[in-house]
């Protein structure tokens, strides 16, 4: 949809008035986000995926890593500044290949744990390794030995959150199998350990999850990206789509409802766009991804939610190459969710302004697109204070270079926060 026209009609007082100098006041008042590069992290693997989590408890934020061709999770402390300290390496279950990461607190003792998915290419099992937090609070980094949670055989992604409602923190992973696809849940015991997985079928080849309560009843409920193999000969292009799994508050989840966004599906985010009270949900798509090429197109969309389940397209912004990552936050402080977009091919994450409305405004390109260094593997951006400051920064991994980058949000309105320590 025309997100100019949306903003113009639908805000009082601006009728009539022309879209460019809607835009100029908004920046005039609230100040495109600026990013500035900072000192990139270097890491001994190939990051393809980073998480923020404040695992020293010391105020500022660190980082935590992996590849799947690597088998250990790097992390590195951040000093609070936005620079970070040489990163240790935390090993996975058996030196198997790390595939996916989480960060929860599994025992209950308020510092973030690690749990991560692995693959062991000689059998197709996927254990989960759990990594417990033991640092002192302020002190150096400890984790206790890496424990083997069985998960099942052929899992491809995972997600953290308490889906039985007991206020012990659960695991969701992903199956993609051709034969045995489904979602598995490790409901956790609150100090570290799981009981058995429980398996429910389904259709899909899960690529990755998240989760949150999309119809307000308390249960949590999933978001998906997926893939369908056919059988039949020759095989058509895999396509990725996404999907939402309502849950039922047990660990079980409904049948898949699945999302207006196209094929091609990389990256979800999950924010309310609209400021309506009901979890929205954004997708980054790309034409070519995971080694597939599709019919989908290189783009961003906004889907707004009904606090019941049910999603509605609002916006759509195209890219000229493939989108591989998108986060939420508020990065320009107007109060209104915007967008970043991360498109490798042309070394750039681009701001989407949200309007508050669901719609995105693509500023002029120095106001919108701030260069950074990825490939094709970087999947992920983690948005989070590294520096301390009001406003929230931008972390990406950069694949093979070897670096996570820091991106510092200068925004007009990011100022530094006071310690309270
Ligand atoms: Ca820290
Ligand atoms: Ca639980
Ligand atoms: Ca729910
Ligand atoms: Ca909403």
């Amino acid at each position: 949809m025309n997100t100019y026209r949306s903003m113009t009609s639908r805000r009082r007082g601006t009728i009539g008035q022309a879209p460019e100098a809607l835009e100029d006041r908004r920046l005039m008042t609230y100040g495109a986000a600026r990013f500035v590069t900072g000192t990139p992290i270097a890491f001994d693997l190939a990051p393809q995926t980073a998480v923020l989590a404040d695992f020293n408890l010391d105020g500022n934020l660190d980082l935590a890593t992996f590849t799947r061709t690597s088998t250990v999770v790097g992390v590195a402390l951040g000093k609070g500044n936005g620079a970070f300290r040489a990163p240790q390496y935390l090993p996975s279950p058996s030196n198997l290949n790390v595939t996916g990461l989480v960060v929860g607190d599994f025992n209950n003792d308020g510092k973030p744990d690690l749990a991560m998915t692995t693959y062991n290419y000689s059998n197709g099992d996927t254990p989960l390794g759990v990594l417990i937090n033991t640092s002192a609070s302020g002190g150096a980094l400890s984790f206790a030995p890496v424990t083997t949670v069985d998960a099942g055989w052929r899992v491809r992604c995972l997600t953290a959150g308490d889906f039985n409602g007991d206020g012990k923190l659960d695991v969701a992973v992903g199956y993609a199998d051709d034969s045995l696809n489904g979602i598995g849940v490790i409901l956790g015991h609150g100090d570290g350990t799981f009981q058995p997985v429980m398996k429910s079928y389904f259709l899909q080849n899960f690529v990755s999850l998240g989760t949150a309560d999309f119809n307000h009843d308390g249960k949590l409920d999933l978001t998906a990206t997926y893939f369908n193999r056919s059988d039949v000969y020759p095989r058509p292009p895999v396509v990725y789509k996404a999907g939402v799994l309502l849950g039922d508050g047990t660990g079980s989840f409904q049948d898949m409802t699945d999302l207006d966004v196209g094929t091609s599906v990389t990256s979800l985010a999950v924010g309310d766009f609209n400021r309506d009270g009901a979890l929205d949900i954004a997708a980054a798509s790309a034409v070519s991804f995971g080694g597939y090429t599709s019919a989908g197109t290189n783009q961003a969309t906004v889907l707004l939610g009904d606090g019941a389940g049910a999603f509605t397209k609002q916006a759509t912004i195209p890219f000229a190459s493939a989108a591989t990552a998108v986060a939420t936050a508020d990065f320009n402080g107007d109060g209104r969710l915007d967008l970043a977009v991360l498109t490798p091919a042309d070394d750039s994450l681009t701001v989407l302004y949200g309007d508050g409305r669901g719609g995105l405004v693509k500023f002029r390109p120095r106001q919108s697109v701030f260069p950074v260094d990825a490939d094709a593997s970087s999947n992920s951006i983690a948005v989070g204070r590294v520096a301390n400051r009001t406003l929230p920064d931008v972390v990406v991994a950069a694949g093979s270079s070897g670096h996570v980058n820091v991106m510092l949000n200068r925004s007009r309105f990011s100022r530094p926060l006071r310690r309270h320590r």
